[in-house]
């Protein structure tokens, strides 16, 4: 049999790492014949709770679970990673600003970048989860001068599901029939779900929906707010769906999208698109190899050319913004 993976989790005792760790373990993360040995990072005072989680999944008895850690000390937690899945994260208390948010995670990302670059594995690939995880990306990447930039990259395939599902509802499909569904940008209020270049059945999805008033009024906010309609119903924020979209990301990331089409990704921008270089945003992508690319050659109309650059300069701010606290 393969000898096992190591795939470090921060977070590993909240609400995401509840749902994920129980599918990396299973297998889903990469594939039926790949054991795996988790490392799984939290705060001090979670460390009790964590090892409940531990408990349990000793308690499944998973064929390919060949260990589990758990620290709360990130060079601990990431030695000989070659997948590190970044869910922990601050979140926005109230009345909390912008600045103090991106401080705060900054704190967390610098440290763990460094530990990253330190003691991960040669072939790592970062996966952020925790929010505002674009920008917590960058910040990693920026910290970690022995990891090739291209191996941080940040969670907008939550997004790119939600959206699938939505046009499969509407039109009454399989979600299998919707294809090349792109999210571009930041994962925040400012993404752009891209319905021009989506198929439906292996037609155009606009002409198969035929609405464009649904694409603008209802599809677009839907899944630009979907986060805050599971909290509004469920009194949580998305986790299962979260942890779901994580697997799917890393997944397809480290064995390939085949041809299955595109998938979104937000990555370190080379300037496609007229994405300022640099930025960690999400684009529609294709992986073979363990390499991901970024789709060329989309003609982008004026429509969604206005979203794109929306969503690009929100990460342009906070790119600022980051720079200005010192933290890349
Ligand atoms: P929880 O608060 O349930 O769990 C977070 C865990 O991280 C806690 O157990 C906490 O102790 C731990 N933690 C905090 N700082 C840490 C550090 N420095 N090192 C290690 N562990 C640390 O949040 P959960 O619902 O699991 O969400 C986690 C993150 O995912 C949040 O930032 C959230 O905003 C983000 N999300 C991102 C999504 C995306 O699509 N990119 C969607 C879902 C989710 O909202």
């Amino acid at each position: 049999p393969a000898s096992p993976v190591r795939v470090a989790v921060t977070g590993a005792a909240g609400q995401i790492g509840y749902s994920l760790l129980f599918r990396i373990a299973s297998g889903q993360l990469l594939g039926p014949d790949q054991p795996v040995i988790l490392q799984l990072l939290e705060v001090t005072p979670a460390l009790g709770a964590l090892r409940g989680v531990v408990m349990e999944l000793e308690d499944c008895a998973f064929p390919l679970l060949a260990g589990v850690t758990t620290s709360d000390d990130a060079n601990v937690a990431f030695g000989d990673a070659e997948i590190a899945l970044l869910v922990g994260a601050r979140p926005r208390s109230k009345g909390m600003e912008r600045k103090d948010l991106l401080e705060a995670n900054g704190a967390i990302f610098t440290v763990q970048g460094k530990a990253l670059s330190d003691n991960a594995a040669a072939g790592i690939r970062v996966l952020v989860v925790g929010n505002p995880a674009n920008t917590n990306a960058l910040i990693a990447q920026q910290s970690a001068p022995n990891i090739p930039a291209e191996r941080f990259t940040a969670m907008t395939r939550l997004d790119q599901n939600r959206a699938k599902a939505q046009v499969a509802g509407k039109v009454g499909v399989p979600v299998t029939e919707v294809r090349d569904l792109a999210i571009w940008g930041n994962h925040s209020a400012t993404q752009y779900p891209d319905l021009f270049h989506a198929t439906v059945g292996g037609r155009p999805a606009m002409d198969v929906i035929g609405d464009r008033t649904w694409m603008e009024k209802e599809f677009i906010p839907t899944v630009q707010q979907r986060g805050a309609a599971i909290i509004e119903a469920r009194g949580a924020s998305s986790a299962a769906s979260a942890a779901s979209a994580a697997i799917d990301h890393v997944h397809d990331w480290v064995l390939g999208t085949g041809d299955g089409g595109w998938v979104s990704m937000a990555v370190p921008s080379d300037g496609s698109y007229g994405v300022p270089e640099g930025l960690i945003s999400s684009f529609p992508v294709t992986c073979a190899g363990g390499q991901w690319s970024i789709v060329q050659g989309l003609e982008i109309d004026e429509f969604s050319r206005g979203r794109i650059d929306a969503s690009a300069a929100e990460l342009g701010e906070e790119r600022a913004a980051v720079r200005e606290l010192g933290l890349i």
